[in-house]
């Protein structure tokens, strides 16, 4: 099985608030086509859900968020969900719908309910869940990422790779020349804060990334503009991002 998580840069245009990228999710779609083992889609909130955590001030952090807010960032996920739903069926892949609400209990995954997203994917269907704003208890709520999804989900499933799909070719060693870091053996490098993202950005990419590959598992960055090459990493086994090799 591969877990796939589509960033919220690269299905959304991030400057522009409420805007999917259309044509970009449209052309991941053609590429997972191709692709014929079991896969499990987690997407991000780009200009959608970020846009509504923003203004209504919603963070990770379990709070008594705004009700509003909540229903706001809720619904956006949802209409954001549906754009790729509708990009996925029209390309012929059998999508199923799955809010974290069906797997997570408070911040902790069901194990059991996990473990029946596994048989979804196996089932020539393809289950597509998201990041969003989770109920967590005694009227507290928070911000849970897709980026966080996808290690819960690497953790009980290992897959046999987790690829995260950027508006980037992948980890750059020098931001300036675009050094492109091609492989990583344990070594997580450092990456500054993005403020504009409430669930951390490319850090909390890098953090999620280094802990799934710390349970032996290999994680790649790919530009999800090209999505050939997440056709190519699945097939052939060439790696054209960045691969953290699984410890
Ligand atoms: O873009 C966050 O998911 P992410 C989703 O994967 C919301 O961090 C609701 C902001």
């Amino acid at each position: 099985m591969i877990l796939i998580k589509l960033g919220g840069s690269i299905i959304t245009n991030k400057e522009k608030p409420l805007s999917a990228r259309k044509k970009a999710i449209d052309n991941l779609s053609k590429s997972l086509k191709k692709i014929k083992e079991p896969l499990i889609i987690v997407h991000g909130g780009g200009s959608y859900g970020h846009y509504w955590s923003v203004k209504y001030d919603m963070h990770t952090k379990e709070k008594k968020y705004n009700p509003k807010g909540v229903s706001i960032v809720k619904n956006s996920m949802i209409e954001l969900n549906k754009i790729i739903l509708d990009s996925m069926i029209k390309n012929r892949i059998n999508p199923y719908s799955l809010p974290p609400t069906d797997f997570m209990s408070g911040n902790v995954p069901i194990a059991k309910k996990v473990k029946e997203i596994e048989k979804i994917s196996k089932s020539d269907l393809v289950p597509v869940t998201f990041g969003d704003a989770l109920w967590f208890g005694q009227k507290k709520t928070y911000i849970l990422s897709g980026d966080k999804i996808m290690t819960h989900l690497a953790k009980i499933l290992k897959p046999k790779l987790c690829i995260f799909a950027l508006n980037e070719d992948g980890l750059y060693s020098d931001l300036k020349s675009k050094k492109l870091i091609f492989e990583l053996h344990g070594q997580k490098p450092s990456i500054s804060e993005n403020k504009m993202d409430v669930t951390g950005g490319m850090k909390r990419k890098v953090d999620e990334a280094s802990k799934i590959s710390k349970m032996g598992l290999n994680v790649f960055f790919v530009n999800g503009n090209k999505p050939e090459r997440i056709v190519k990493a699945i097939k052939n086994k060439t790696f054209e991002g960045t691969l953290f090799r699984g410890k």
